[in-house]
């Protein structure tokens, strides 16, 4: 535990000498992204490069470049990608149905992982209970997490958590 402390304070320094004076610029309104559900590869419409996408996820393993589109992908939100999805994605591009299980779109706000759009220290629970392997993240979870968007969940994002719960700074480097 003590190791892990130190580990952490280690981070957070390198981490407030390298963006610490970014950081300070950032506003203090809510960071969050939308999710078009369905739009797989992320270019806002829903058409037949979106099921390639996902088709070739579920067919042949070939992953998506990143979590944000697990998000749009997982049309039934099991927190699966499955050939569910890739059916009902088929089905809404044929015009067999007009909508998705999941809704239309998905709001991210960063740092919140429960769900409740804010940041506390529930949130910071689970970020560290998954950075020590004891929980794991849905898709839209482990997006809230990644802060610094650089498409890991790690001890750099829960410095930052923390720095944020801590009024140290007011925004994550994902919203500039
Ligand atoms: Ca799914
Ligand atoms: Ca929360
Ligand atoms: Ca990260």
């Amino acid at each position: 535990m003590k190791k892990r402390i130190a580990l952490l304070t280690v981070v957070l320094s390198i981490a407030m000498v390298v963006f610490g004076g970014a950081m300070t610029a950032y506003a203090g309104h809510q960071c969050s992204t939308t999710v078009l559900i369905g739009d797989v590869n992320l270019d806002g419409s829903i058409n037949s490069l979106d099921y390639a996408l996902l088709y070739n996820e579920v067919y042949y393993a070939v992953p998506l470049a990143n979590q944000l589109q697990y998000i749009a992908a997982d049309v039934n939100y099991d927190a699966a990608i499955t050939m569910q999805d890739v059916n009902i994605l088929a089905d809404y591009i044929l015009g067999k149905i007009s909508s998705f299980p999941a809704g239309a779109t998905y709001t991210v706000y960063y740092g919140d992982l429960n769900g409740d759009q804010l940041v506390t220290t529930a949130d910071q629970k689970v970020v560290s209970d998954y950075i020590l392997g004891k929980t794991s993240l849905t898709f839209r979870q482990f997006v809230a997490a990644d802060v610094d968007g650089d498409g890991y969940v790690n001890s750099l994002d829960l410095a930052y958590i923390t720095q944020h719960i801590n009024e140290q700074i007011q925004h994550f480097p994902v919203c500039p």
